[in-house]
């Protein structure tokens, strides 16, 4: 973007991570001049900024892999099955190099807002800086989990100690990871036990002098089961890309797993034992994907799971009242996002963690010295808030989009995102919200349903060049019917009845709604075949 002449491009990408660096390559292959906007200071999106201790893939490393080169994935060697951040963020380092897309990548630049020019059909982006930039098509690449979100506690300002958002942890200045924040021998204190407080506590527990957890609300964990990728492993792996990938697009999530078609409750008690024990070691999600199709509809089947998972924490777990305190009592296995884990509840056995239970004692306010509960002050060097994000919608509506006739995204939204595919707004023309609300995002592998969108709005774009239409947006009716399906699938579920940021009921004020396709990637994949197989039917083409 440039301060003086007003840069004028045939597409404009916000966000440089996994799926941004995609559609650039892409529309680049399309033959369009495409700018990509990143408020970083490089490429990765997700994990460039979430260099925590710990943060690491819960998918399959082979499985995350961009699929479009196969040289790309001939020459690259993930060195352990559930790759850590700093290995993915050299990835998708080694990404942009190799594609030479850091050229049309404008770094340390956030956008505040976005505004559609009706007269000359074409969008016009404004950074914080004042720069503007001008294009017909405008895409949103920004990830479901982008806007970081701070908790309103009394006196947070007035910490003397080191305090930041796992997102926001301090870069390693000489590597790809976080810096080293000195926790060793230090009194750390942790807020917030979701899939990101569950790795950072595993970490900081093995050096910190002292670990205090608050936890709110205990998370279903199971083990990660990851380790190095052998010689072996990993000649395999190279030979059997094709099937890796074959198999993710069949698959409910766009992972390698694949439910057990059963019912949990038409097999006999010892079976379904059987099969748990087999799936908890993991790796990864087998038990939260491979278990029973019915366990996340069928709230008897899931009682069944989550028994058996809580039998695992007391298990683990050597104090009872503590066991107790980490088994969660208001919702059922898997129906919140299942944080995966080596080590989690032996951490809870170390004389030097704390397990705070901020529901039977909150915390009033954090103060000079540390976190103040109803109980005591715990007095810390470092607190780190693991507390999560306004999800899915958070980083979109956080740019102040203004469409046709005025009208405001955030406005539109405001009862619940309303789109159609996931993919577009009505009266927000050419405006593509890639992994965005009501589209495949969250319940997947992310770089599969991103390759999924990225090549549907590719293609579209090329359908319209070649039909010398310029101007595509929902009907109403379209928008109106898709908004129902995602309730209507979402609401068959037991996700849709469980507070998570899946539903976005773990944002102060922000309106319940199931946030996400809940319906599977084959089904999505085939809905977007299909609307094009219809010429783009659903979408007015001007
Ligand atoms: P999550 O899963 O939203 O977890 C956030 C955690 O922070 C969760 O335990 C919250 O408790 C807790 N939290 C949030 N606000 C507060 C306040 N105000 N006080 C105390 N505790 C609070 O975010 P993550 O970053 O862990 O994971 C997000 C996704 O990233 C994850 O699912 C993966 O897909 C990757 P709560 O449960 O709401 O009671």
């Amino acid at each position: 973007m440039s301060t003086t002449a007003v840069q004028q491009y045939d597409a404009i990408i916000i966000g440089a991570g996994v799926t941004g660096l995609y559609q650039l390559y892409r529309l680049r292959e399309l033959g369009l001049s495409v700018r990509v906007i990143e408020a970083a200071g490089g490429v990765g999106g997700t994990w460039f900024w979430n260099r925590y201790p710990g943060c690491r893939f819960d998918s399959e490393s082979e499985s995350y892999a961009y699929s479009f080169s196969k040289e790309l994935l001939q020459e690259w060697s993930w060195t352990e099955h559930y790759s850590p951040q700093p290995e993915t963020l050299r990835y998708l380092n080694h990404v942009a190099d190799k594609f030479d897309l850091r050229k049309d990548i404008q770094f340390n630049t956030r956008v505040r807002a976005a505004n559609f020019d009706a007269t000359a059909n074409c969008w016009e982006v404004e950074a914080e800086s004042g720069e503007r930039a001008r294009a017909r098509y405008l895409i949103t690449a920004l990830g479901p989990l982008s806007a970081p979100m701070m908790p309103k506690i009394p006196g947070m300002e007035t910490f003397r100690g080191t305090a930041f958002h796992t997102f926001n942890w301090p870069a390693d200045p000489k590597g790809w990871g976080g810096a080293d924040v000195g926790v060793k021998g230090k009194r750390v204190g942790i807020i917030g036990t979701g899939a990101t407080g569950v790795q950072v506590i595993q970490e900081v527990a093995k050096t910190a002098g002292s670990l205090t957890v608050f936890q709110r609300r205990p998370n279903w964990c199971t083990p990660l089961g990851n380790g190095p990728i052998s010689a072996e492993e990993q000649a395999k792996i190279k030979a059997s890309y094709p099937e890796i990938f074959a198999k993710c697009k069949t698959s409910f999530a766009s992972m390698v797993h694949d439910a057990d078609p059963r019912s949990a409750l038409e097999v006999s008690a010892e079976e379904r034992e059987a099969l748990f024990e087999k799936l908890y070691p993991g790796p990864g999600f087998s038990l939260w994907l491979g278990a029973f199709g019915d366990i996340l509809t069928n709230q008897k089947a899931n009682d069944l799971i989550s028994d058996f998972v809580a039998r695992k924490i007391r298990q683990r777990v050597k104090d009872p009242k503590i066991a107790e305190k980490l088994i969660p009592k208001d919702h059922g296995f898997g129906t919140r996002r299942v944080p995966l884990e080596t080590n989690y509840y032996e951490v809870y056995n170390q004389p030097n963690v704390t397990l705070v239970d901020i529901r039977e004692t909150p915390i009033e306010r954090i103060t000079p010295n540390g976190v103040k509960t109803s109980d005591q002050e715990y007095e810390l060097d470092i607190l780190i808030y693991a507390t999560g994000f306004d999800a899915v919608t958070g980083a979109i509506t956080r740019i102040d989009i203004t469409g046709e006739g005025g009208l405001k995204l955030k406005d539109k939204w405001a009862n619940g995102p309303r789109s159609y595919l996931g993919l577009q707004s009505a009266g927000f023309p050419n405006l593509f919200t890639l992994v965005g609300p009501q589209g495949n995002s969250a319940l997947c592998n992310v770089p599969r349903c991103a390759e999924l969108n990225v090549e549907w709005v590719t293609d579209f774009i090329r359908h319209m060049r070649d039909n010398q239409q310029t101007c595509a947006q929902p009907s109403k009716a379209a928008e109106d019917a898709w908004v129902d399906q995602v309730a209507e699938v979402a609401d068959a579920t037991l996700l849709a009845k469980t507070d998570s940021w899946y539903t976005g009921s773990n944002v102060p004020g922000k309106k319940r709604t199931f946030l996400i396709w809940a319906g599977g990637n084959p089904a999505y994949r085939e809905i977007l075949a299909d609307v094009a197989a219809k010429g783009y039917a659903g979408f007015e083409l001007g």
